[in-house]
């Protein structure tokens, strides 16, 4: 147990998240694993084990929920046994502090799971947003009033930039305080050298590797990304390599159009990046919108200099001229102008892959991120004991805990 810094004792601490590949899932995930090396008990609670947590991590726990598709239902339900669950965890785990990250059904699932509880039981509620749970459900009159209820209804609530913060009160129009608590990210050593991951993309040395990494949903504009690859000179001078967290079959057919099948490496559901980050030269990213892009950030960690549109959180990650360029969304001929420029110049290259590197361990590393999580949940954790909230409860407590299984 070592490095709990300001707290009192280890926490128990529940976490929810989308166990898929995706960002919010990633981040969920690494701050588990993180607070459980700082002496936290971390209890994962999901339909899946998330793909990036390891078995047989100390501290680190895993709660299933299971689903029954009753007949009933047209469409079966996650919400009510998620909240079920989050309840006999907290229960049987006395969690001090229930962590759900991505708002629907999350947040909801768990001020049900709240109620559920005795007062004494209650964890405090932190809710994370981290993007289309605003910026898209937050618009969706199906689900924005019940966002807008679960936040209310936390007992902290983050964003991961302050782009997505001000979405938060323009979209949804919940003014009370959230706090910014950025990504981050705790690279792993890769386990074999860049020189061995080029040769297996068959990347020759004088060519220049450009990466793109992402879950290929329709925000993240393959289209655009393709479109821009296409406008690049000369030709021979660069290899994309896609990491798709989803098939990237729907998109053989753009391929094959714009004439790219030589020009593209594609990699799905690659589980160790590092090997892959270390590889490229030039990261690009060509959203419609992102709340702030964790992509980027793991491939900064390497001293990758972005290409990116100017959307979203993105400024807040890269700096426009000194960590990368951004270009206007939709401006495939300003992206593929702003690559070449970084092609062309391999000086300019390192000098904003360097500027990236320290920017991303000044600003996003694990060591700096981790404590502010900390320092939420304990003044949480200090109101509890003050008993400043008492709320009714009742369904799961101390009598049903024989009823309690994992
Ligand atoms: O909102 C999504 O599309 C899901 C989410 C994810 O799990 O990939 O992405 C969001 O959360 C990430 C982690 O906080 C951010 O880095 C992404 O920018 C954000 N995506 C969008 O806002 C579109």
């Amino acid at each position: 147990m070592n490095n709990i810094m300001h707290l009192e004792r280890p926490l128990n601490i529940g976490i929810t998240c989308y166990p898929s590949i995706g960002g919010s899932g990633v981040i969920a995930t690494t701050l588990g694993i993180e607070l459980a090396k700082r002496g936290h008990d971390v209890h994962f609670i999901s339909y899946e084990r998330p793909f990036r947590l390891p078995a047989d991590a100390e501290r680190i726990h895993f709660h299933p929920v299971s689903i029954n598709d009753y007949n009933l239902f047209k469409y079966p339900d996650y919400t009510l046994p998620l909240s079920v669950k989050m309840a006999e965890v907290s229960c049987r785990h006395q969690l001090d502090i229930l962590h759900v990250h991505y708002a629907v059904p999350h947040a909801t699932a768990a001020i049900l799971a709240r109620c559920m509880l005795a007062p004494g039981q209650q964890p405090k509620v932190v809710t994370t947003l981290h993007g289309t749970d605003t910026t898209l459900l937050g618009r969706d009159p199906g689900y924005g009033p019940a966002i807008f209820h679960a936040l209310s209804q936390s007992d902290a609530v983050t964003t991961v930039s302050k782009y997505l913060l001000e979405e938060t009160q323009t979209v949804l129009g919940f003014h009370k305080p959230m706090q910014v608590i950025t990504n981050f990210f705790e690279p792993n050593p890769p386990a074999r050298s860049r020189q061995e991951t080029r040769l297996e993309l068959g990347i020759a040395d004088d060519q220049v590797m450009l990466l793109h990494s992402s879950n290929l949903r329709p925000t993240k504009r393959i289209d655009l990304l393709l479109e821009t690859v296409a406008r690049i000179s000369p030709r021979r001078s660069f290899k994309l390599v896609i990491l798709a967290g989803a098939s990237f079959a729907p998109f053989l057919e753009d391929v094959r159009r714009l004439g790219l099948e030589d020009r593209l490496v594609v990699r799905e559901n690659i589980l160790e990046i590092e090997e892959y980050l270390q590889a490229a030269d030039i990261d690009l990213i060509t959203s419609e919108n992102e709340s702030f892009c964790l992509s980027i950030l793991e491939a900064m960690f390497f001293g990758c200099p972005s290409v990116a549109t100017r959307v979203g959180g993105i400024p807040e990650v890269v700096e426009d001229g000194v960590s990368g360029y951004l270009v206007p969304f939709g401006d495939a001929n300003g992206l593929a102008r702003a690559v070449e420029k970084l092609i062309q110049d391999p000086d300019l290259r390192r000098r904003l892959g360097e500027n990236a590197r320290r920017q991303a361990q000044e600003k996003f590393s694990a060591a700096g991120v981790i404590p502010q999580y900390e320092h939420l949940y304990q003044s949480l954790v200090e109101q509890k004991v003050n008993g400043k909230r008492v709320e009714p409860c009742h369904a799961i407590n101390a009598e049903r805990k024989s009823q309690v299984y994992d």
